[in-house]
């Protein structure tokens, strides 16, 4: 059947994922997935004829999962060759890699996608990962190439080519907080081999490339800040804050995911028990609605008088974590600060208290500070499932090692909400190739137009009867008839 065939066509790609044969079983989820992707489709519809991302060269780094699996064949149905590694070192669907390596020819999974990737991957293995989708120099005869766009999760790869290009001018990097030593080190080394090659690789890449699109709250808050320091080397469009993303995917997309790493991880009863949620932005509140729907009692914590006002109208207790730490089961991170969970938390906790941290990065809980506890030793249940037993004999179970668990101990988002966000992720990427030039070294949002598009390409599916202004209707409260419908402040 198709794989051998497509096997073959497998064997002039650059990839490095783990395990090919898991091909036919991705396929199987990615075709499926499409019948849940409707906007997807539908750019794949209106945009196959006219090609617009023809000639485009997307570095892509996001969880490998099967929608992002939907959403790279669609930017190669539409003239794009992509190379794609992970976002995180445990989000990864080893089935979905192999699939859109061995694709199968047709517009609807096309060939040749390029992917560096696996489930549980090192620091080292990661950074290199994301190294290789940016070096196109395959593509060149060997000669220093790079991607015109990239479309990062997180803002790793976009500050990889920020610190390439200080790196190769003044031997230095820029500040980065996220970052522990280590991760320092490696992206260092990584560096002087990459100078040690080319010593202008990263200023002609960053030369030649149009810009980027960012995908979640803390990549974009990393970029808000580059471009304060006048750091930014290129327009972004900043996705996450697309109101078809951050109020969807962020809130309604982890209200599935959450509850789906819990159980695939612990599978203990919620109902009846204390769920602590730190942070009531969007994630927040889908953590905390999805808590409360399994019959938990949800207390939050806010630094935000306004998202902390938010949370007890929404009916939930709201008080500072060393008040209340002694009687939670469920403690669950959504800031994208750090140091949330620390050790003097840690020795309070209840015993089998179970920690779950759905921010983009691994610092919301003190993971160092807890291997530090004198006498502390972890015992692994199950992949990514850990039990870290106390001097005191207490044990606190920690999913994902610290890291984004819903991806890590399950699947991510399920397929219909990441519609939404990948589709605006096409918009922005078809928006680049069109305007990028045109664009200022800023951060810029989604228009309001193609927001509403993304809504309107997602009601079909779920049976929505959309009301249509009448001419006087739209007259008498100042907006066209076909929309945008809001202003820019509204907030939905
Ligand atoms: P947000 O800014 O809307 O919400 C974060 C909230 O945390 C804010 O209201 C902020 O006031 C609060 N906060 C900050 N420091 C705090 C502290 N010390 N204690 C208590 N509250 C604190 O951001 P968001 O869109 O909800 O995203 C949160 C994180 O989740 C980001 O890292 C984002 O990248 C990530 N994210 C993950 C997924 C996923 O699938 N796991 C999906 C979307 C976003
Ligand atoms: N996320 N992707 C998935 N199934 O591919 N699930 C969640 C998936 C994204 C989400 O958009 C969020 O902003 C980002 O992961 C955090 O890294």
């Amino acid at each position: 059947m198709g794989i051998s065939n497509a096997e073959a066509s497998a064997q002039s790609l650059e990839y490095q994922i783990s395990d090919i044969s898991l091909a036919e079983a991705g396929r199987h989820q990615i075709t499926l997935a499409q019948n849940e992707m409707p906007g997807l489709m539908a750019i794949r519809e209106e945009f196959v004829a006219s090609q617009p991302l023809a000639g485009a060269r997307i570095s892509v780094s996001l969880s490998i999962t099967v929608q992002t699996a939907v959403l790279v064949e669609t930017l190669v149905s539409l003239g794009a060759k992509v190379r794609l590694s992970s976002c995180n070192i445990f989000s990864s669907q080893d089935e979905a890699a192999a699939a859109l390596v061995v694709g199968n020819g047709t517009v609807k999974s096309p060939a040749g996608i390029e992917v560096f990737g696996w489930k549980g991957e090192t620091t080292q293995e990661f950074w290199d990962c994301l190294d290789k989708t940016l070096d196109w120099s395959s593509h060149n005869n060997g000669q220093t190439l790079g991607p015109t766009s990239i479309l990062d999760d997180g803002g790793d790869v976009i500050y990889l080519v920020h610190q390439g290009k200080e790196f190769e001018t003044t031997g230095n990097l820029l500040q980065e907080e996220s970052w522990d030593q280590n991760e320092f080190d490696v992206v260092r080394n990584l560096l002087e081999r990459s100078k040690s090659k080319d010593a202008y690789r990263f200023k002609s890449l960053v030369e030649n490339l149009i810009g980027a699109s960012e995908e979640t709250t803390t990549g974009i808050q990393r970029l808000i800040q580059l471009q304060r320091n006048q750091q930014l080397l290129f327009p972004v469009i900043n996705v996450n804050d697309a109101v078809t993303k951050s109020k969807f995917d962020n809130k309604y997309g982890i209200r599935h995911s959450l509850i789906d790493g819990l159980n695939r991880a612990t599978d203990v009863l919620i109902g009846g028990k204390v769920a602590f949620v730190a942070g009531y932005g969007d994630v927040g509140k889908g953590c905390a609605e999805a808590m409360a729907g399994q019959g938990a009692r949800v207390i939050v914590s806010e630094i935000d008088p306004i998202c902390a006002l938010q949370a007890v109208m929404d009916g939930y207790q709201v008080a500072a974590l060393e008040s209340v730490v002694e009687q939670v089961d469920f403690f669950i991170t959504t800031t994208g600060n750090k140091d949330i969970f620390r050790p003097q938390h840690f020795v309070r906790m209840k015993h089998q208290a179970i920690l779950a941290n759905v921010g983009h990065f691994d610092n919301e809980i003190d993971m160092v500070g807890l291997a530090a506890i004198a006498g502390i030793k972890a015992i692994e249940i199950k992949p990514l499932v850990h039990e870290w037993v106390l001097p005191s004999g207490r044990s606190l179970i920690v999913l994902s090692e610290g890291r984004v668990m819903n991806l890590g101990n399950a699947t991510g988002h399920p397929s219909f909400v990441m519609s939404a966000s990948f589709t605006n992720q096409a918009l922005a990427q078809i928006d680049l190739a069109q305007n990028g030039q045109k664009m200022s070294k800023e951060v810029h949002l989604i228009s309001k137009e193609n927001d509403e598009k993304v809504a309107r390409l997602h009601l079909t599916a779920l049976g929505v009867e959309l009301t249509t202004l009448s001419k006087d209707q739209a007259r008498y409260i100042g907006v066209p008839i076909e929309g945008p419908y809001k202003a820019n402040h509204y907030r939905y």
